[in-house]
């Protein structure tokens, strides 16, 4: 297939361009760079949901669940599982894929899983690619699910219209993980498995570091909900579309449409330069860095300022 065809095709929405470029996207061929080109005006159109939590919690049946609802709404939905490799829970990809395959006579989903290929915790730029390609292809919802959050460059923090934060009932440490980070880039927190005891607690709990954070910092985390979910037989999943549905348009006019595509681009742009220069730093190592580090240890020189002659001097190259 030439690329023009390919790029119509995908644009057309047709499930085999829009496997066939994902596949590309993974190789990263020089027909993807080109495809990927190609798409970027009609990219902002896909509601993108992303869901994160500590292992196991649910994170897998939950996206399941929701998708059955979506799709009984009459959307068509993506769905690009990163699989964690995780030590923790092992065969996550095959459990992924034995609760997906349900979707696979129906052309209205379209999943895929990818490696995480060690962006624990996080995406990886390819994976953000695959979004933009479902995207392209007119996908209405796309759901992402990624474990925890981490330091990896892209994560669905920025990537997500729409963050759910996930964790399970009476679990302590997840409680912590919560604390320690990711219930800062929660738009909506689902409380799963609310089948179990102390779920109702664990409601309760969030709800009260929620209202501690808006006394604290953000006023808007009072519109945080919180909601009590039992993915496994579906019980409070049409809450859960509401809510994504709330949080992000589906119909936008093509202002909208444009904007959402800018913020996106922006935060790619943003986390692709400070991979950059992570990088070069790395090559220039040596002398260039630890003659700096040197002035800031013997507070010759002021960190910031620091930073800033470092970024002129990987910019002119100057290896001194
Ligand atoms: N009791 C109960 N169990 C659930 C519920 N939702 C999921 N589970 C179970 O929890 C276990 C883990 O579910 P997954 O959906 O694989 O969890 P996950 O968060 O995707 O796990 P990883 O992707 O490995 O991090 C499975 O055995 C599910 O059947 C629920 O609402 N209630
Ligand atoms: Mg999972």
């Amino acid at each position: 297939m030439t690329l023009d065809t390919l790029l119509q095709r995908l644009l057309a929405g047709e499930t085999i361009a829009l496997a066939k470029s994902i596949t590309a996207v993974e190789n990263d061929t020089d027909q993807a760079a080109e495809l990927l080109a190609g798409i970027q005006p009609h990219l902002g159109r896909a509601l993108v949901a992303g869901f994160t939590g500590p292992p196991g919690v649910g994170k897998s049946t939950l996206v399941n669940a929701l998708v059955v609802e979506l799709r009984r709404r009459q959307r068509s939905v993506g769905v690009v599982a990163v699989d964690p490799s995780s030590p923790l829970t092992g065969g996550a990809i095959l459990g992924d894929r034995i609760r997906m395959s349900e979707h696979t006579r129906d052309p209205g989903v379209f999943v895929r899983s990818l490696a995480a290929r060690g962006h624990l915790g996080g995406l990886s730029p390819t994976a953000a690619r695959v979004i933009d390609v479902m995207d392209a292809a007119g996908r209405d919802v796309v759901v992402v699910e990624t474990v925890g959050a981490g330091q990896s460059e892209v994560e669905i923090a920025e990537i997500a219209d729409v963050r759910i934060v996930v964790c399970a009932p009476g679990l302590g440490d997840d409680v912590q993980a919560i604390k320690a980070g990711i219930l800062e880039i929660a738009d909506i927190l689902v409380v799963n498995k609310a089948d179990l005891p102390l779920a109702e607690r664990t409601v309760s709990q969030l709800q009260g570091m929620l209202s501690l954070r808006a006394a604290a910092l953000k006023p808007l985390a009072a519109d945080v909900p919180v909601l009590s979910i039992t993915a496994t037989s579906g019980r409070g999943i049409a809450a859960l579309a509401d809510a994504v549905e709330a949080r992000a348009g589906l119909a936008l006019t093509e202002e909208q449409r444009a904007a959402r595509a800018l913020q996106r681009v922006r935060r790619l742009l943003a986390d692709a330069t400070a991979q950059r220069v992570r990088q070069l730093i790395r090559e220039a190592g040596g002398d260039n860095v630890d003659n700096l580090c040197a002035q800031i240890q013997r507070g010759d020189l002021g960190i910031d300022a620091a930073a800033a002659r470092l970024l002129q001097k990987l910019q002119s190259g100057d290896r001194t």
